[in-house]
Formats: structure tokens, C-alpha cells, sequence
């Protein structure tokens, strides 16, 4: 394979992924570098951009839950694990590209890609060594302490399921008050800020748990360096590309070359 870059768009049904994959090319184009978009969720209906490889080409939804009788959600189980069966024809559609950027964006269910073994089996049958996960928060779901642990503890399985590095990213970052986002940032940068969040919502017998989930979290540097982004005006796009330079080329910009 070419020198590329895949990058991994990952979160909760309906956390953005599509619109930000979308939004990544579009900002690739933009600065004149070669970015291209995967489709991997074989029940995507709408997709907010032309895929240059689509799963739906090999798999679909409509034709499994016929075939198989099964309803949409034993069908999508199916079609998570069909992937890995046509992962030799998507690595030679992608490498048809020669592209620098390969966005793969990812089934709607995270847990299809994350805890099945397709999704595994796709990340070191492609390019291992050249992949990146981004790991999108939900602002619905991360506005209460509770709330965003349970994101970063997501985020962590994925980072441990796929074993590649990884960004958190808080995806529609306009939907948040700047006083929510301000007070997201506070938690995000500081641990003992969140732990004194989760102790004053929850009740003091979750303690000793409470303890050890920001143990696991600050361990494992769930909480770091959240990057916010957003669709309006390609906002924080530019702090993930530099995350990705970082990543593999030490800090080299693509677009001096
Ligand atoms: N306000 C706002 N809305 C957004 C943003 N990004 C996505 N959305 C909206 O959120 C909804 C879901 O976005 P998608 O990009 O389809 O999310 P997804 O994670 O791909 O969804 P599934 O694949 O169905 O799980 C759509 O209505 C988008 O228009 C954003 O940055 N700001
Ligand atoms: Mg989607």
C-alpha cells in the first residue's frame, strides 16, 4: 500500500461521524491534498457525501434481512461481520486511489465496529501501522459528569479493542452553551476537576467506584486533549490534522511539500 493515511471516524449512533467525514474531505480539497471518503456502514441511507469506496457496492442491509430473515438489528450484526469477508476487494478499491487520506467512516452502532472482530480484523487487514482512531463524544450524552465518563470509558474499550492511536474529539460542539463547552474543557483538563463533578452528582456510595473509573481514565490519558469541533465553518478540523501530523510525521505539514 501507499504511504497514506486512514483515519477512523468512530463514536455512538448518530454522534456525527458521517457530516464529520464528510466535512474532513471537503477540508482536505479545500488546501488542494487528496483525501478520500469510505462508506463502511452498509445500512448508511443518507449520507451526507459521494463515497469513493462504499461497502453498500459488496453488502446489503435490505437483501441480508431478506435473505436471512432477519430483523434490522440481527441484520446489521450480520452485515458487520460481512465485512471482513470483502476487505480484500475494499483495500483494492482504496489502493485504486493512490490517495494520501483514506477517511473510513464507520457504521452508525459503535459497537459494531468496535466489539466484533470485523472491525479489528479491517483496521490491521488495511494498514495498521498508518491508522488513527477518532473517537467522537456526543455533546447530548457528555453534558453531565456521569455522562461524559461514560463517553471517555467508551472511548478507552475502543482505544483498547483497536489498539491504534486515538483522538477524542467533541463532535457539534455548536450545540453547546459556551458555558457548557467551558465547563467540558475544565473536566477534560483536569481529572480532580471531573472527580469532584461525578462526587457531587452522584450519591457518596458510588465512591469507591468513582475512584477507580478516574483511576482507569487518568491512566490511560482518556482524558486529554479533547479537540471540539463542529460542521459550521469546518471548525477544530484543524487541530485534528495537526494531531494526525504529529502522529506520523512528527509535526511535518503535508501542505509545505
Ligand atoms: N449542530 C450540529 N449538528 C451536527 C453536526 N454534525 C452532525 N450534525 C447533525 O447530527 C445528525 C447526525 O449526524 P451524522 O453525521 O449522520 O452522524 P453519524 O454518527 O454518522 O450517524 P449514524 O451513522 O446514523 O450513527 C445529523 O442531523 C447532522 O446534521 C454539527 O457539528 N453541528
Ligand atoms: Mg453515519
Amino acid at each position: 500500500m501507499k504511504e497514506e493515511i486512514l483515519v477512523y471516524f468512530i463514536g455512538t449512533a448518530g454522534s456525527g461521524k458521517s457530516t464529520l467525514s464528510s466535512n474532513f474531505q471537503d477540508w482536505f480539497n479545500l488546501r488542494g491534498l487528496d483525501a478520500i471518503i469510505v462508506n463502511l456502514d452498509p445500512g448508511a441511507e443518507n449520507l451526507p457525501y459521494e463515497p469513493d469506496v462504499d461497502i453498500r457496492d459488496w453488502i446489503s442491509l435490505k437483501e441480508v434481512m431478506e435473505n436471512y430473515q432477519l430483523g434490522p438489528n440481527g441484520a446489521q450484526i450480520a452485515c458487520a461481520d460481512m465485512i471482513a469477508l470483502n476487505i480484500e476487494d475494499v483495500k483494492k478499491s482504496i489502493e485504486s486511489f493512490k490517495s494520501d487520506y483514506i477517511v473510513m467512516d464507520t457504521p452508525g452502532q459503535l459497537e459494531l465496529f468496535v466489539f466484533r472482530e470485523a472491525g479489528k480484523y479491517t483496521v490491521k487487514f488495511l494498514n495498521p501501522e498508518r491508522s488513527i482512531i477518532c473517537y467522537l463524544l456526543d455533546p447530548s450524552l457528555a453534558k453531565t459528569p456521569s455522562g461524559f465518563v461514560s463517553q471517555l470509558l467508551l472511548s478507552i474499550t475502543a482505544n483498547f479493542r483497536l489498539n491504534q492511536p486515538q483522538i477524542n474529539i467533541l463532535s457539534k460542539s455548536d450545540l453547546l452553551s459556551e458555558e457548557d463547552l467551558g465547563i467540558i474543557k475544565k473536566w477534560s483538563d483536569d481529572p480532580d476537576e471531573l472527580y469532584g463533578a461525578i462526587i457531587n452528582e452522584e450519591a457518596s456510595v458510588y465512591r469507591e467506584m468513582n475512584e477507580g473509573i478516574l483511576q482507569i481514565i487518568k491512566e490511560f490519558g482518556g482524558c486529554t486533549g479533547i479537540v471540539p469541533t463542529s460542521k459550521k465553518d469546518y471548525f477544530g478540523i484543524d487541530d485534528i490534522y495537526t494531531n494526525i501530523q504529529i502522529q506520523f510525521k512528527g509535526g511535518e505539514d503535508l501542505m509545505k511539500d
